[in-house]
């Protein structure tokens, strides 16, 4: 199945750590695509740096809640803390959409609760992948014009 999986990192040396998570992702699953990196303006949590994001779409036989496990040991290889909500971080992982998946878990919410919301997935999701639909809410084109 075709997953859209967000990253973001702020701290550390983001470019260096955001390399690495492509790497290992490419390790473990097939890499079909992969945005440039944007420099963005913190959403929510504390003052704290701008970030660097990208989104990449991979295939993969896993269970959902096996890339998520996959998802969370890079970031624990990458030096990831879990300290605030929103906070600063050396690399962020996150589901967007898996397949035709969803799921109203905690642990594993799909498609992401936040993704139409947010110009950081949206964007470089929409250089890689123009015509995509969140399943939630839609083709992304219409959702980042509304954000405009
Ligand atoms: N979880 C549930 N659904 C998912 C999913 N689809 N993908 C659970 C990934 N994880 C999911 O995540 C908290 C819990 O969400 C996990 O235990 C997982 O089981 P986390 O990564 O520990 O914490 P977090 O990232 O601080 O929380 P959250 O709520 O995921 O934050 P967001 O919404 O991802 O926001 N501003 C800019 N410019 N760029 C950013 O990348 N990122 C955030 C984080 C805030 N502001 C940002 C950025
Ligand atoms: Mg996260």
């Amino acid at each position: 199945m075709r997953a859209v999986i967000s990253l973001g990192a702020n701290i550390g040396n983001p470019h260096e750590q955001m390399e690495l998570a492509i790497a290992m992702l490419k390790e473990s699953t097939d890499l079909i695509a992969i945005s440039s990196l944007y420099t963005t303006k913190p959403v929510g949590g504390p003052e704290q740096p701008d970030y660097i994001n990208a989104v990449c779409i991979i295939e993969s036989d896993l269970p959902a809640m096996d890339l998520l496990d996959l998802l969370h040991g890079i970031e624990k290889t990458l030096g990831r803390e879990r300290n605030e909500r929103w906070g600063p971080r050396t690399i962020d992982l996150d589901l967007i959409q898996y397949g035709t998946l969803l799921s109203a878990a905690d642990e594993l919410t799909l498609p992401h609760p936040r993704a139409h919301e947010r110009r950081f997935v949206l964007e470089p999701w929409h250089e890689i992948e123009a015509k995509a639909i969140l399943l939630t809410h839609g083709p992304i084109s219409d959702l980042l014009e509304q954000l405009q």
